[in-house]
C-alpha cells in the first residue's frame, strides 16, 4: 500500500515536470509569436548534429543571458535586449522549491531559480534539473526528434517549432523511458 501510494506520488510530481515542459514550449512560442524570431543564444548542450537548429537549457548558470532570463521579462533593457516589452512569459512556472534531500544540480527543485551571482533566470524539474530545449532555428517548423526510441519506431523528425524535455526521474538524458517530454 505505502508502495502504491509513494507510486502515486512520483507520478503526480513527473506530471507537473510534463506540464512545465509543455509550459516552456508554449511560452516560447509565444515570444516567437510576438517578437517574430526565436529566444536566443543557444548552447552549450552540444549541437544539433544536422540542420542550423539549434540546442540550449533552462539552466540559470551561464556567461550568456538565458533563456529563462529573456522568457520572465527579467533582461536588462537595452538596445539589444529581446523581450523589449518585459512581458513575463512564464507567470505560470512557480518560484522552486528547496529540495529537502540532496540532489539535482542546485539544490532546488520544480519551478524558477536563479543564480545570486550572475542574476540569471533558470527553470528545473521535480528532479532539480534544468530542461534541454530544440529550437526551430532554421524556421523549416521541423526538429529532429531527441528521442531515439521514437526516432526508431519512425517518428525521426517532428512538425514543430519548440521541443523541451528532462532528463526524468534517473536524471539520466539518455534513457528515454522515464524521460518528460512537451510532446506526446
Ligand atoms: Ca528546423
Ligand atoms: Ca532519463
Amino acid at each position: 500500500m505505502l508502495n502504491q501510494v509513494g507510486g502515486k506520488f512520483e507520478r503526480v510530481r513527473q506530471k507537473g515536470s510534463t506540464m512545465m515542459a509543455r509550459a516552456l514550449a508554449e511560452a516560447i512560442k509565444k515570444f516567437e509569436t510576438d517578437y517574430h524570431e526565436l529566444p536566443g543564444p543557444y548552447g552549450p548542450v552540444p549541437p544539433v548534429p544536422q540542420g542550423s537548429d539549434q540546442d540550449t537549457d533552462s539552466a540559470p548558470s551561464h556567461n550568456f543571458i538565458t533563456i529563462i532570463t529573456i522568457l520572465g521579462g527579467k533582461e536588462e533593457l537595452t538596445t539589444g535586449a529581446q523581450n523589449q516589452k518585459h512581458f513575463d512569459y512564464i507567470e505560470g512556472i512557480k518560484p522552486a522549491k528547496k529540495k529537502s534531500k540532496p540532489g539535482g544540480d542546485y539544490g532546488w527543485g520544480d519551478g524558477l531559480i536563479s543564480d545570486p551571482a550572475t542574476g540569471a533566470y533558470g527553470v528545473v524539474d521535480y528532479k532539480g534539473k534544468p530542461y534541454r530545449i530544440r529550437l526551430d532555428t532554421n524556421q523549416d517548423e521541423t526538429l529532429i526528434n531527441p528521442n531515439p526510441d521514437q526516432a526508431a519506431a519512425g517518428r525521426p523528425t517532428l512538425k514543430t517549432r519548440v521541443l523541451v524535455w528532462s532528463a526524468g526521474k534517473d536524471g539520466d538524458w539518455n534513457t528515454w523511458d522515464d524521460n518528460l517530454m512537451s510532446w506526446d
